[in-house]
C-alpha cells in the first residue's frame, strides 16, 4: 500500500540462547529497528516448524520483509543483503571467505558443546538450577509450577545432552581445543579476520557468551559453577578475556520498536 511503512522484521527468539544472541547482537550491530517475540522452550520448535514449513526446527527465526528465515548464519546473510551498513562481512573476497569459514567453525564446533557444558554445570546446583528455571520461565511455562524446573531439566537433558558426564566432559574437552584454536587464530591480532569486527568474531563472541556472562550480555540469574570452581582451566583463558572485549566494544543495544511484544528480549532487565 502506498505509504505504508515496511513491515519491522520479527525476531523469534530464546532470551537465554546464545544462537539467539548471535542474531540479536547483529540486529542491534546495524541498528535495525524489530520486534521480539518468545515462546515457551520445547514449543518454539512447533513454531519454528510452522513458521517455516517445516524448514527449520530450531529458534532464532527472522521475518524479514514477509519471509521466515531459520538458521542464525542464513539469518545474518540475508541481514547483510538488506541492510550492508554496517558491514559485518569483509569486502576482500579472501577474507570474507575467512570469515565465513570461522563463523561456521563456530556454529558446528562451539555452540552445541558450550551449551552441553554450560547447562551440565547449571543442572549440578539442582535448587539454584530449578530456581532459575521457574523465574527465567517465559509465563506459559510458569504456570507450570514445581513442574516447569523438571521440564528445564528434561529439555536440556533430551535436546542437548546435558544430563550426561560423560558426554559433557567430551563437549568440555571440545570447547578447550576450539578456544586454543581461536587463541592461535587470533595471534597477536584484535579481530580474527583482518583489522574490524566482523562476523567471525561476533560469531565466536556470542557462542561464547554463557562461559563468561559479560554485562552487555543477556542477563541470568545465575553464573555457572563449574566456571566459578575451575577458574584456572577456563575463565582465564586468552580467548574468553578477548570475548569479554568484544562485548564491552562492540555489543551495542539496538532499536525495538515500541510495540515490541518483547521489550527487554534478552532477559536483561529482568529481576
Ligand atoms: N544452527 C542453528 C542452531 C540453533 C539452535 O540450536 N537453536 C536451539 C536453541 S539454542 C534450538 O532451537 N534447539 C531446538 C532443538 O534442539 O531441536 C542456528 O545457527 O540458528
Amino acid at each position: 500500500m502506498p505509504g505504508q511503512a515496511a513491515a519491522k522484521p520479527v525476531l523469534w527468539h530464546i532470551p537465554i540462547s546464545h544462537y539467539s544472541e548471535k542474531v540479536r547482537w547483529a540486529l542491534d550491530y546495524k541498528g535495525i529497528e524489530h520486534q521480539r517475540r518468545v515462546t515457551v522452550p520445547g514449543y518454539h520448535m512447533l513454531v519454528a516448524l510452522a513458521l517455516t514449513r517445516g524448514r527449520q526446527i530450531t529458534f532464532p527465526v527472522l521475518v524479514l520483509d514477509q519471509r521466515p528465515i531459520g538458521d542464525s548464519s542464513a539469518i545474518i546473510a540475508a541481514l547483510e543483503r538488506r541492510h550492508p551498513d554496517p558491514p559485518l562481512y569483509p569486502s576482500e573476497p579472501a577474507e570474507r571467505r575467512r570469515a565465513l569459514a570461522l563463523e561456521e567453525f563456530a556454529d558446528d564446533q562451539l555452540g552445541p558443546h558450550v551449551r552441553r557444558f554450560a547447562y551440565h554445570e547449571a543442572r549440578r546446583d539442582r535448587a539454584r538450577f530449578a530456581e532459575w528455571a521457574r523465574r527465567e520461565s517465559p509465563p506459559a511455562l510458569a504456570r507450570l509450577g514445581p513442574l516447569a524446573p523438571a521440564y528445564a531439566r528434561a529439555f536440556t537433558a533430551m535436546r542437548f545432552g546435558a544430563g550426561s558426564e560423560a558426554a559433557a566432559k567430551r563437549s568440555r574437552a571440545r570447547v578447550e581445543r576450539a578456544l586454543d584454536r581461536l587463541e592461535r587464530e587470533l595471534g597477536a591480532n584484535r579481530y580474527l579476520v583482518g583489522d574490524r569486527f566482523t562476523i567471525a568474531d561476533l560469531a565466536a563472541a556470542s557462542l561464547l557468551y554463557p562461559l563468561v556472562l559479560p554485562p552487555e550480555g543477556p542477563k541470568l540469574r545465575f553464573t555457572l559453577d563449574g566456571i566459578e570452581d575451575r577458574p584456572e582451566r577456563l575463565a582465564e583463558h586468552p580467548t574468553l578475556h578477548w570475548v569479554r572485549e568484544m562485548f564491552r566494544r562492540h555489543r551495542r543495544r539496538g532499536i525495538l520498536s515500541a510495540d515490541a511484544g518483547d521489550p527487554a528480549g534478552d532477559g536483561a532487565g529482568a529481576s
